[in-house]
């Protein structure tokens, strides 16, 4: 490539949206320091960061708030409490399975994520969660998956979202361990894009004389990731119309549910939501709202206090749908909302961050204060521009139980004796099932492997053809 033309181009480029300065040290880089900055500049696109810039940064007061006197909690299909439920329960599973057993569903997991909070090094997707066997977060999900794929006769296609910043490393970790057992071919890896982060003036943050401070661009950018890559071309080729989203952070979640599928069918819903009670007001979790007459999350740190704490007239939290970040996509919706000439794009938050910054002198500043803004779109914003949006209760002990914090609420602790807590029900529930004698409460660890059993029924199927049925003991993995 002619350098120097580009870099004329370049550098016009960037003076004409105001943010020359990214040049100051140009000429102090090796060539290939020059050349590798020159990419990463190319993959910038000015015209939507000013916007944000205009917008957020320098005219923030322009920013519509929301009219929180026109919120109302959102509707919802509730669990089954009674026969009647049931059944519309079961006639959903049974109306998901079909559109399983026909290829219709693949799933869907966001990884480009920092995992800050974590203090982890490496994919989050990587880190070990199950008490017993250790395995990683990926594992467990590509247990599950192997498992639904088994169960329905088929071969559910997985597409992981990495970002720039753990992409390789995420492949590596699938390859190292053979796709832990799934077809190579079946999952599908693709990168988000990043964006830059600015200062409080509305300039561009450099982390090196060649290297502008980036951000993966939020999970919203999902969407658009999805039909750049070509995921949603081969979704159309394959006949796959509804994509099974989750977050890396959660390994409860079913992977695949069949009447939570089968809802979104029976409903023709272009998204559909799972919802579970928040266990205590100021819960971290966004909160499914009634908005202007269309569904849509009011993340937690936007809901005020006194919203949080509403009560019902039957005393339980009035807003209480949090979002655990599980939805269904129609195909289509994503097809709308991420092509690249979308009327209908998501939206961009702004967020106030310590962004580490290259000084003259002292080289890479780790700021004590905000002193950036990083943008980031938000995948539950595609609820409101749905033709039609669905949620539906899970209960939060087959659903949720994220690992997100180093220690405490959310930790890998808690999320350890989610899964213990689990395995232990779903053991009570087959055992009685097979009208066997109940395990009394249990000291020590014990697992069930995703791959013998994906969800408490399937588990008391299984454990019903189990010749000889194991003793449970500290260290035991039901299933192998
Ligand atoms: C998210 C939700 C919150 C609730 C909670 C449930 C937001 C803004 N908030 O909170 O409402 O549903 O989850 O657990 O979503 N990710 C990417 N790319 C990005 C950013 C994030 O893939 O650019 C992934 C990340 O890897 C993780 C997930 O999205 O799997 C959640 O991201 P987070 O940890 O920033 O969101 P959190 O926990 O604050």
């Amino acid at each position: 490539m002619d350098i120097q033309k580009e870099l004329v181009e370049l550098k016009a480029y960037f003076e004409r949206f105001g943010q020359g300065h990214v040049f100051q040290y140009f000429s102090e880089l090796a060539l290939s320091q020059q050349l590798d900055f020159l990419v990463q500049l190319k993959s910038i696109h000015l015209e939507e960061l000013d916007e944000l810039i205009q917008m957020h940064v320098l005219d923030a007061q322009a920013e519509a708030g929301m009219d929180f006197d026109a919120l109302k909690p959102a509707d919802y299909i509730s669990a089954p409490t009674n026969d009647v439920e049931q059944a519309l329960w079961d006639e959903a599973e049974k109306v998901g399975v079909e559109a399983i057993r026909r290829g219709s569903v693949a799933a869907f997991t966001v990884a480009g994520g920092q995992g800050t909070r974590l203090g982890f090094e490496g994919p989050k997707g990587t880190f070990p969660v199950m008490p017993v066997s250790k395995k990683s977060l990926f594992e467990v999900f590509a247990d599950k998956l192997a498992r639904a794929s088994e169960r329905y006769a088929t071969d559910i296609p997985w597409f992981i979202m990495t970002s720039e910043l753990n992409h390789q490393a995420t492949i590596d970790a699938f390859k190292e361990q053979s796709f832990f057992g799934l077809k190579a071919d079946s999952v599908h890896f693709f990168a988000q894009e990043l964006i830059p982060a600015v200062d409080l003036k509305g300039k561009i943050i450099l982390e090196g004389k060649g290297a502008i401070a980036m951000s993966p661009n939020g999970h919203g950018g999902s969407l658009r990731a999805l039909s750049k890559s070509g995921s949603t071309a081969l979704m159309a080729q394959r006949g796959i119309d509804i994509l099974s989203y989750f977050q890396v952070d959660n390994p409860m979640v079913p992977c695949i549910d069949p009447a939570f599928i089968g809802f979104h069918l029976m409903h023709q819903a272009e998204v559909s939501s799972k919802m579970v009670a928040k266990a205590y007001a100021s819960e971290k979790v966004g909160v499914f709202c009634n908005y202007q007459g269309a569904d849509t999350v009011v993340e937690y740190s936007d809901l005020p206090t006194a919203f949080q704490e509403k009560q019902s007239e039957a005393g339980d939290l009035l807003y209480k749908s949090g979002n655990i970040a599980v939805h269904l996509f129609d195909r289509r919706l994503i097809e709308r909302l991420g092509s690249e000439s979308s009327q209908e794009k998501l939206a961009f938050h702004k967020a106030f961050k310590k962004v580490p910054y290259w000084d003259a002198q002292s080289g890479l500043v780790h700021p004590e204060n905000n002193n950036g803004v990083k943008f980031e779109m938000f995948v539950f914003d595609a609820l409101p521009k749905a033709k039609k949006s669905l949620i539906v209760e899970g209960l939060r002990q087959d659903n949720f139980s994220p690992v997100k914090n180093a220690d405490g609420v959310d930790s890998p602790q808690s999320c350890r004796e989610a899964i213990q807590g689990q395995a232990l029900r779903w053991l009570h529930a087959a055992q009685i099932e097979a009208n066997s004698e109940v395990t009394k409460s249990f000291e020590g660890d014990f697992e069930i492997n995703f791959r013998f059993a994906m969800d408490q029924k399937d588990f008391a199927q299984q454990w019903k053809k189990l010749e000889s049925k194991p003793e449970i003991q500290d260290g035991l993995i039901i299933g192998g």
